[in-house]
């Protein structure tokens, strides 16, 4: 059976890799912070129209964000990240929009939850039970994504045996505690977090090994986009790491991703198109 992803009364069909598009309502993202959000302002129009942008070029989900996790951050308050999250997300979810909110905060995610978000993306993979129990609650879907310590320090030498395994099991571990919760397994999303305390090594091994997580039956989203290993990869800025992105993505795809967060969508979307035919004929 084609897989699907099942968010509250809505079923994406994932026969074709989807992109996610992002949105960071913060000052400080390592790729498009102070875009919309900045200290006494929130430019929720803005933000909005740039919502709609990624939906007209192909985005299948927005993906909000109030609170960075680039390497070296500190975090944010709740009060402060419903500041940012949540009147943007009333509206999108208003228009129709699939909306993921990227947060490990249950007062967060239970906000956007009552103002219809079909899914939470947690970096910290539901680490915090109550989180857990609320979007069980919702008949929402969850992202589980891994990462080794926190944003802080994620990066001062990460070391694994096999990263590969050892993000496998701690997945899969994940996805058990979730099913405990309720949720089925087309409610469930996996991502190894790329970047997330690891070394450019760990990355294309994962990359590389990536089928390894497609076997944990729950369908694999991506963050490759504009990340410092593409940087790491191409010798270029931040701004200018679009095609090294495209190129990942497209990798991701073809061992076995069904979704990929960027930050590029129609330059993604296009390239996904392209796979999607070759790979189906
Ligand atoms: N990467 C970032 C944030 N959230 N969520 C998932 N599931 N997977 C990822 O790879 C991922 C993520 C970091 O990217 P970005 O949001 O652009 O930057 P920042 O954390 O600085 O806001």
């Amino acid at each position: 059976m084609a897989p699907t992803l099942r968010c509250r009364d809505t079923r994406l069909s994932l026969a074709n890799a989807r992109v996610m598009g992002v949105l960071n309502l913060t000052p400080d993202s390592f790729s498009d912070g102070g875009r919309f959000v900045a200290p006494d302002r929130l430019d929720v129009a803005a933000a909005v129209a740039a919502a709609q942008a990624m939906i007209d070029a192909g985005a299948a989900i927005i993906d909000v964000g109030g609170e960075s996790t680039r390497p070296g951050s500190a975090g944010v308050t709740v009060e402060e990240e419903l500041r940012r999250v949540i009147p943007v997300v009333e509206r999108l979810t208003a228009m129709g929009t699939i909306v993921s909110v990227d947060t490990s905060k249950s007062v967060v995610a239970k906000a956007a939850l009552a103002v219809g978000v079909q899914l939470i993306n947690d970096v910290r993979a539901m680490a915090d039970q109550n989180l857990l129990a609320d979007v069980a609650k919702a008949g929402a879907a969850v992202c589980l994504m891994h990462m080794r310590g926190e944003p802080r320090t994620m990066q001062d030498a990460p070391s694994y045996g096999d990263v590969v395994a050892e993000v496998r099991m701690f997945l899969a571990e994940r996805i058990q505690r979730c099913l405990a919760a309720g949720l089925d397994a087309d409610q469930i999303l996996v991502d190894p977090g790329f970047g997330f305390g690891k070394t450019l090594q760990h990355n294309l091994e994962l990359l590389r090994r990536l089928k390894e997580l497609v076997s944990l039956d729950c369908p694999v989203l991506v963050g490759l986009s504009r990340k410092g290993m593409i940087g790491a990869l191409t010798g270029r800025a931040v701004g200018e790491r679009v095609a090294g992105s495209v190129a990942a993505a497209l990798i991701a795809v073809q061992h076995g991703a069904r979704i990929v967060r960027t930050h590029d969508v129609a330059a993604t979307v296009d390239a996904l198109a392209v796979a999607a035919a070759v790979m189906e004929t």
